[in-house]
């Protein structure tokens, strides 16, 4: 793959985070995606989150399939781990890793192609078992590496570059991960870092599977009058629910709100989520309520935007089997071979 190193000067005066760190030290490649792509401003949303979070670099884990949505982890954090797998398969390889080192801080990041046709049966399982991580997928209803084909979730009804009309019924990749028991779901737009960002840091704090679906338009084959996925057309059409502001456990909470307009909720690690309700009617707090509303809204043709559901209370699949709490791959000889005697008392035990 050809990419472009970015010279390593920094700006002097460039703001540092409480590491000591710049925006430029969670940059990646230069991006060698089309001009305009929804994606790069996804990468930036993502560079600013963890900048603000004092993110340590090295203890991030960003995993990604095949298209222009998973080369984009080139192109942020680039001295973290990365491990860019085959088609649809993003989900299964950052499971094991996560089970082999539950230390690390896991981003998946995939494309409506990768997660919703190909990687569908993947996607589902790493969502119902609760794997700890944040999981993008950059919806721009096509295939943008391959060159235009409407994928799995562009809208019936919706008209490619050329003027065909898709036949298909679209999948909702938010409904899908709110009914496979993801614990925090979000939607938001490439267009729209204000949402965005913090959305990306509430996701990143959050100890269980989250999922955010970014609308993130394809200059290149879906950004024209009859997509439903182009630059206008969301714009028009977003209806956000709520802002959230994000605080780490340390931080002063300064901001002042009228009463009754803010919900706070505090999660185990002690971050505090503040949710600025937009909608009257929306609870965040209500999986199968966000369905309904997500749903209803949907065939409206208008696109929910905002942290969509928040389970405060959520676990992962660490604590569904049980593990130690030290890293699997740092246990050490004696503690993974226990002895025959062990293996008896546990063959004995199954029979
Ligand atoms: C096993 C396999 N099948 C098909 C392909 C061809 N292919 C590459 S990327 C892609 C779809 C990418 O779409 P999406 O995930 O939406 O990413 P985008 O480029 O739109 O960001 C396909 C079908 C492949 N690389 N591997
Ligand atoms: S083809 Fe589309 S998705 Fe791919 S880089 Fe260009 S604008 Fe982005
Ligand atoms: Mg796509």
């Amino acid at each position: 793959m050809t990419f472009l190193a970015k010279p390593k000067l920094h700006h002097p005066t460039l703001p540092a985070n409480r590491l000591g760190y710049t925006r430029r030290d969670y940059e990646g490649k230069i991006s060698t995606l089309c001009a305009g792509c929804g994606h790069d401003s996804i990468s930036a949303a993502i560079i600013q989150a963890c900048w603000e979070l004092d993110v340590e670099p090295h203890r991030v884990a960003k995993l990604s399939g095949i298209g222009c949505s998973s080369k984009t982890p080139d192109y942020f954090l680039g001295s973290s781990h990365g491990f860019n797998t085959v088609h649809g398969r993003m989900p299964s390889v950052l499971t094991g890793a996560n089970l082999a080192n539950r230390d690390l801080i896991y981003l998946g990041v995939s494309g409506d192609g990768d997660s919703a046709s190909i990687g569908l049966g993947q996607f589902a399982h790493v969502m119902r078992r609760g794997v700890n991580m944040t999981y993008i997928v950059e919806n721009n209803g096509v295939y943008g590496l391959t060159k235009g084909q409407f994928s799995a979730t562009a809208d019936q009804g919706s008209k490619s570059k050329r003027g065909v009309v898709n036949t298909d019924s679209p999948i909702d990749m938010v409904s899908l991960a709110l009914q496979l028991g993801a614990s925090f779901v979000g939607r938001s737009f490439s267009g729209d870092k204000e949402q965005l960002v913090p959305l990306i840091k509430a996701a990143l704090a959050h100890p269980g599977a989250a999922f955010i679906d970014v609308l993130s338009p394809c200059v290149a084959f879906n950004n024209h009058a009859g997509s439903t996925k182009s630059y206008d057309y969301v714009r028009e059409h977003n209806e956000a629910v709520n802002r959230i502001d994000f605080m780490p456990r340390r931080s002063e909470i300064t901001t002042d709100y009228a009463p009754g307009s803010v919900t706070e909720v505090v999660q185990h690690d002690g971050s505090v989520l503040r949710l600025r309700k937009i909608a009257e009617d929306y609870d965040a707090s209500d999986r199968i309520g966000a369905m309904n509303f997500v749903q209803g809204h949907q065939a409206r043709g208008e696109i929910v935007t905002g942290l969509l559901y928040l389970d405060p209370e959520a676990d992962d699949l660490h604590a569904h089997l049980n593990t130690v709490d030290q890293p699997l791959n740092r246990l050490d000889e004696a503690a993974l071979c226990p002895g025959a005697a062990m293996l008896e008392r546990l063959n004995a035990s199954l029979r």
